[in-house]
C-alpha cells in the first residue's frame, strides 16, 4: 500500500515558539546553503534570540548579510582552531546567558577526501581532528559557564563515523571522534544541566560536502535506497535541532540522532 507523501516542510502557520526566551549561539554559517543557516532560520521561527559567528574576514560580509535576514542580535568572529579567538569570543559574550550552542563546523584537506585513506598524512589527520572534533571540546569548555541555567550543546555528524563511506576517509574518523566527544561531554556537563547531542544528517549539497569526491553519486545512491526514497532536507535537520534545544528535548543527552530519511538502517537493497 502506498500512502500520500508527507509534507517535507513543517507547517509554519502553526508556530508554538518552542525557543521563546532562549538565546542560541550558532557557529558554522558559511553561506545560505550551510546547515547552520537552516538551523538559524528554524531557531528564529521558534522565537530564539540569535548570536552568530563567522570564520575570519573571508566570511564576514556573507554572514553579516545572512545575520541581518535572521535578525541576529550579534555577529562575532571566531576561528575555532585558534585558542585566542575562542578567548576573545568568551570575553565578548561575558554578559550573555546562553541556552543553546550549535557547533556546525568541520574541515579536512581536500586531497584527503579523494585519495585512498591509507595515504592520509599525519598533518591532515591532525587538522581534521582539531577543527572537526576537538573544537567542540574547546568551545564547550569555554562557553559552558555562560549556560547558567543549563542548556543544550549540539553538533553535526555523519554516517561515515560508523560505516565506511568511500572518500569520506579522514573526516569519518574525525566524526567518530566527535561522537565520542559528545558522550564524554554529556557525562561531564550533565551535572550542570547541560545536554550534549549530535544530529547525524543525511548527505546535503553544501560547500563542504562538494569537497568530497563523487558526492553527487552519494546523493543519488541515498535517494534510491533510503526508506523515504529521497535525500535529506536541511529544514528537517533544523527542526530536530529545535527539538534538541527546546524543553521538549530535556531528557535527551549523549545521543546521536539520525536525520537521514532512514538511510542508516539499510543493509542491502534488492531493487
Ligand atoms: O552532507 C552534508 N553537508 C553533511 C554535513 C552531512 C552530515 C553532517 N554534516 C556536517 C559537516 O561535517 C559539518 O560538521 O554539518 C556541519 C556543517 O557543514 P555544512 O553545512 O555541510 O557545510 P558548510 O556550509 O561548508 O559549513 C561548514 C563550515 C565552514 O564552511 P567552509 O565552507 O568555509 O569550509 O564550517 C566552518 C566554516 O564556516 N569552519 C570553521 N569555523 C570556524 N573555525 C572552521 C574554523 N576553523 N573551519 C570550518
Amino acid at each position: 500500500m502506498r500512502c500520500a507523501a508527507l509534507p517535507l516542510r513543517y507547517n509554519t502557520q502553526f508556530m508554538p515558539n518552542l525557543l521563546q526566551g532562549k538565546t542560541a549561539l550558532i557557529l558554522g554559517i558559511a553561506n545560505k546553503w550551510s546547515i547552520a543557516y537552516a538551523i538559524g532560520q528554524a531557531y528564529r521561527r521558534e522565537g530564539a534570540r540569535l548570536i552568530l559567528t563567522y570564520q575570519g574576514e573571508r566570511q564576514k560580509a556573507t554572514v553579516e548579510e545572512l545575520g541581518a535576514e535572521l535578525n541576529a542580535s550579534r555577529i562575532l568572529n571566531c576561528d575555532v582552531s585558534k585558542d585566542e579567538e575562542i578567548t576573545t569570543l568568551v570575553s565578548d559574550l561575558q554578559s550573555e546567558k546562553l541556552d543553546a550552542i550549535v557547533h556546525s563546523i568541520a574541515f579536512a584537506n581536500r586531497e584527503d577526501l579523494s585519495r585512498p585513506f591509507v595515504e592520509t598524512s599525519r598533518d591532515g589527520f591532525k587538522l581534521a581532528q582539531d577543527v572537526s572534533a576537538y573544537s567542540l571540546v574547546a568551545v564547550s569548555r569555554a562557553l559552558a559557564p555562560r549556560m547558567t541555567s543549563g542548556g543544550a550543546i549540539l553538533t553535526l555528524s555523519y554516517l561515515g563515523s560508523v560505516r565506511v563511506v568511500e572518500n569520506y576517509n579522514v573526516m569519518g574518523v574525525a566524526k567518530a571522534s566527535l561522537e565520542a566527544c559528545v558522550r564524554y561531554l554529556a557525562h561531564g556537563l550533565g551535572p550542570n544541566g547541560i545536554r550534549v547531542n549530535a544530529i547525524s544528517a543525511g548527505p546535503i549539497k553544501t560547500t563542504s560536502a562538494r569537497g568530497v569526491k563523487d558526492f553527487s553519486k552519494v546523493l543519488d545512491g541515498v535517494a534510491a535506497m533510503a526508506p523515504l526514497r529521497r535525500n535529506t532536507d536541511p529544514a528537517e535537520v533544523a527542526d530536530t535541532a529545535v527539538f534538541l534545544a527546546s524543553d521538549l528535548g530535556r531528557g535527551v543527552t549523549g545521543n546521536i540522532i539520525y536525520v537521514d530519511a532512514g538511510f542508516q538502517i539499510m543493509g542491502l537493497s534488492a531493487s
